[in-house]
């Protein structure tokens, strides 16, 4: 029997309690809710939980602009008015409004994503998860789709101080076009994004022709669906593009944004998948072993959201949950069933035939069949910037420590992608 994975789980009660305000669809409630489901179940038994640091204005500025970062900073409903063009500049309105405490949201939920990569990369744990972060749409000059500052490609850029390539899967019914544009030329991160396309559904971009430019070209993958895909259609493309994708790629670690927009009933959403459908896609990626940081995303019908995060929790734990809802401080939402899983309606249409799924599949193999085998690839120089912890190791509780082997182990590459450290480098040594 394999050894169960080591879980390091994010969370900051003051994250539920800010509030986008009346009539937006983004309840950071749902988080609250989620977080009592996990707890009600007993899998904080199972897992190591953390709350996360804030993270530093200088740590967001790693992506994005420290103008925009200042500004986000600066910002308050009572001063806003005094601050119209910066506004319109920084796409902040009615998709993205400036509520009490932004700053500090932005702050918590990044700072998880962040901490969740340092984890993984100081080989603390296997598996971590930040069910606040996952806000794929913020850019880095601009707001975006209900996200500021964008969690995931900060984590991705600290995954990178380890991995050669890191993968970026997302499960959101939107597409993820703030990771993808972040890294749309480089090979050293491939994004895939599942989303619906077309009739101008938000943000409008994906098609499956987008792949990446530059270095990056082929390194982008889109699989843009219709509305009403169920759980056998869309698992099927899952597995298939996904065991794909890994081969080729071979990446060090994955990051899987779980949005549950893509659920059935979803308010935003028009995908028709049950939780068990969504919750497949994650098991499927933690069976591929290797190292994975897990967010969230969008989601929208709150009692559904918190369901699904809380199966896919355990899912990562290998933990089989009871389908009764055990006695938690939001029981009531959950009534009248007070059931986990969840059934969509067969009343709704798959408008996704098998011969459009069918050419969107050849469509991406045919991409990836343009890359070279991961072994092949010339990967550029990884930046020397290799993570360290910056502290005094002194003031760090015993069981953080981090031992000299472990240190030795940071600093050597996940694999064999060394610039100029090939055998043919090695023969012209020999020979000169
Ligand atoms: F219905 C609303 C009510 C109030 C405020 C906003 C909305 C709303 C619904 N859908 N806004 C949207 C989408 N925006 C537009 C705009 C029309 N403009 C020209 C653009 O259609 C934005 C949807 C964002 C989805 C976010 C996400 O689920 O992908 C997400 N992922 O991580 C966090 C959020
Ligand atoms: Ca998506």
């Amino acid at each position: 029997m394999p050894a169960k994975d080591r879980v390091s789980y994010f969370y900051d009660g003051d994250v539920g309690s800010v509030y986008y305000g009346p009539n937006h669809p983004m309840k950071p409630h749902r988080l609250c809710m989620t977080h009592s489901l996990v707890l009600a179940y007993g899998l904080h038994n199972k897992m190591e939980i953390y709350r996360p640091h804030k993270a530093y204005p200088v740590e967001l500025a790693q992506f994005h602009s420290a103008d925009y970062i200042d500004f986000l900073h600066r910002i308050t409903p009572d001063t806003q008015e005094l601050f119209s063009k910066e506004l319109l500049k920084y796409n902040m309105g009615e998709d993205c409004p400036v509520f009490d405490n932004l700053f500090e949201f932005c702050q918590i939920y990044a700072g998880g994503t962040i901490d969740a990569a340092h984890r993984l990369n100081s080989q603390l744990c296997d598996i971590a998860i930040n069910w606040a972060g996952g806000l794929h749409h913020a850019r880095k000059c601009a707001a975006s789709g209900f996200c500021y500052v964008n969690d995931l490609v900060l984590g991705i850029l600290e995954l990178l101080k380890c991995h050669a390539r890191v993968l970026y899967i997302d499960i959101d019914v939107h597409h993820g076009d703030g990771v993808e544009e972040a890294f749309y030329q480089t090979d050293r991160v491939m994004t895939v994004s599942f989303h619906k396309f077309g009739d101008l559904f938000f943000p409008g971009t994906g098609d499956v022709k987008d792949v990446g430019s530059n270095e990056g070209k082929y390194y982008a993958i889109n699989v843009p669906l219709k509305d009403g895909i169920d759980d056998t259609s869309f698992t099927r493309m899952f597995k298939l593009i996904i065991s794909k994708v890994v081969e080729f790629y071979q990446p060090g670690a994955i990051v899987l944004q779980c949005g549950a927009d893509s659920l059935a009933g979803d308010r935003l959403g028009c995908f028709n998948l049950s939780i068990e459908g969504h919750a497949e896609c994650v098991r499927f990626v933690k069976n591929l072993n290797l190292p994975l940081l897990v967010t969230g995303g969008g989601g929208y019908t709150k009692e559904n959201v918190a369901r699904c995060w809380t199966v896919e929790t355990g899912a990562l734990l290998d933990s089989e949950l009871p389908n009764e809802i055990p006695d938690n401080d939001y029981i009531n939402y959950f009534k009248p069933d007070c059931k986990l899983k969840t059934h969509p309606g067969s009343n709704m249409e798959n408008l996704n035939s098998k011969t459009y799924l069918s050419t969107i599949k050849m469509q991406v193999f045919e991409n990836l069949r343009n890359l070279q085998h991961a072994p092949g690839v010339q990967m550029h120089e990884v930046p020397p910037d290799w993570y360290l912890p910056d502290i005094n190791e002194d003031e760090l509780n015993p069981d953080e420590r981090i031992d000299q082997h472990t240190q030795d182990k940071l600093i050597q590459r996940d694999d064999e992608f060394y610039a100029g450290d090939n055998d043919n480098d090695h023969d012209m040594d020999e020979a000169s």
